[in-house]
């Protein structure tokens, strides 16, 4: 699974994106810093099932920490884009194909309106950031719109001639980007388009791509260096534009993360607060810089909002949930005797045999039924999976 980090220039993107991997990239305050895209992985934090099952766990494809399970996603930092960038301006969109792969974006904004719509440091509370939420979406209309709309009305007179239907048409074009002909039809429905497609206008094809848009790459707003005072009042303006808006301090983060990395406080990404150990080699300085996320962002919004973003990219937006399965349902293990070693990411709805097909072909195909571990239950190929579901599947099949 693959998230999007996407914004104006100057906004924070690296930082976010810094802080939720920890990995060194070039942060500064003035535009276009980031010149190339950034790939790394971060991680999902959702709760370990093994404190409730009264066991000791050893992950295998994520990591358990302090009763925290953290499951890898892969995370990508773009080059900012700028209002005209379809057009060219700025570095252009040019790199926005990189999301071809993303499931769902978060859309890093200035809250507090600092920085204008071109990413150049301006008075302090000055910018609107609704207007950068507008224009960001534009930009991903104009993207898709140059895909799907290259040549159209030739193209769709051939498709009509040959008498396919024009979501196939639709869901070819945009293939590239991972949409499905269902996500084509269910967009041309929702847009009211009728007719022959050849005679859809630019509009249309516009308010097309926005619905598909919207259903296969969701975004959320991130709403960053709430630890500015100007921040205050613009979350509410960024949560009337109806997207899904989070409160962030990616630096808050990003300086909470570093210390946590050289032991001088004790800090898990999401963590409410941090704990300053009796041994810690933090200096007076330090202290009182952590100190101050402590009043300016900890206490007031709850957390740096950097984990919130990446779990309600994948919880909320995606509705996913995280699931436990085990080849022995008495012992919670695999066949080496890892105890909950792996935690699975699936789309709510995932039946029992769709996620045994994920592990394995052979198994999946020639499952006989499930366990839930919980209770020894016997679950049948197209039980319905449950968040925090810890399941053994049984087939014919011998895993490897
Ligand atoms: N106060 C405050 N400043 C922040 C925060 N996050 C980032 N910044 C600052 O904002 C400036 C821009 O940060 P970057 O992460 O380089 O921004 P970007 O969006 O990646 O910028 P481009 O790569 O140019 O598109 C830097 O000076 C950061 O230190 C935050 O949460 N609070
Ligand atoms: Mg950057």
């Amino acid at each position: 699974m693959q998230v999007g980090i996407v914004g104006k220039p100057n906004a924070g993107k690296s930082t976010f994106f810094s802080a939720a991997t920890l990995t060194l990239v070039p942060i500064a305050n003035y535009p276009f810093t980031t010149v190339k895209p950034n790939h790394g992985i971060s991680y999902l934090r959702t709760k370990c099932v093994h404190t409730e099952l009264g066991v000791e766990d050893n992950p295998r494809n994520s990591k358990c920490i302090d009763g925290e399970r953290f499951i890898p996603i892969d995370i990508i930092d773009l080059p900012g884009l700028v209002p005209g960038a379809s057009e060219g301006r700025g570095l252009g969109n040019q790199f926005l194909d990189e999301l071809r792969r993303a499931d769902a974006l978060i859309h890093v904004v200035d809250g507090s309106g600092s920085t204008d719509s071109e990413g150049k440091l301006t008075e302090a509370g000055a910018h609107n950031p609704v207007d950068d939420v507008v224009f960001l979406e534009m930009e991903l209309k104009m993207w898709m719109l140059r895909i799907v709309g290259k040549d159209w009305e030739k193209t769709a007179k051939k498709t009509e001639m040959a008498g396919e239907d024009p979501a196939s048409l639709v869901s070819e074009r945009l293939s590239g980007l991972g949409i499905t002909k269902g996500q084509a039809e269910n967009g041309i429905k929702k847009a009211g388009l009728k007719g022959k497609p050849s005679g859809w206008t630019s509009e249309d094809l516009l308010k097309l791509v926005d619905i598909i848009r919207r259903e296969a790459k969701p975004l959320l707003l991130a709403a960053n260096k709430i630890d500015l005072p100007t921040s205050v009042g613009n979350v509410s303006r960024l949560k009337q534009t109806g997207e899904l808006t989070i409160p962030v301090s990616a630096e808050a983060e990003l300086a909470l993360r570093r210390a946590a990395e050289k032991r001088l406080i004790e800090y898990k990404p999401g963590d409410a607060d941090f704990r300053v150990p009796s041994v810690s080699a933090v200096s007076a300085e330090q202290k009182a810089a952590l100190e101050m996320i402590r009043e300016k962002v900890l206490k007031p919004v709850g957390s740096t909002g950097v984990q919130a973003c990446i779990n309600s990219a994948f919880l909320t937006l995606l509705n996913m949930i995280v699931v436990y399965p085990v080849e022995n349902p008495e012992k919670f293990s695999d066949h080496a005797g890892n105890v909950l070693p792996d935690a699975y990411l699936v789309p709510n709805g995932t039946t029992l045999k769709e996620l045994a097909l994920r592990i394995h072909t052979e198994i999946g195909e020639q499952m006989l039924y499930g366990i839930n571990a919980r209770n020894g239950m016997r679950l049948s190929d197209n039980y319905v999976l449950k968040a925090q579901d810890v399941v053994s599947i049984v087939s014919a099949a011998k895993r490897a």
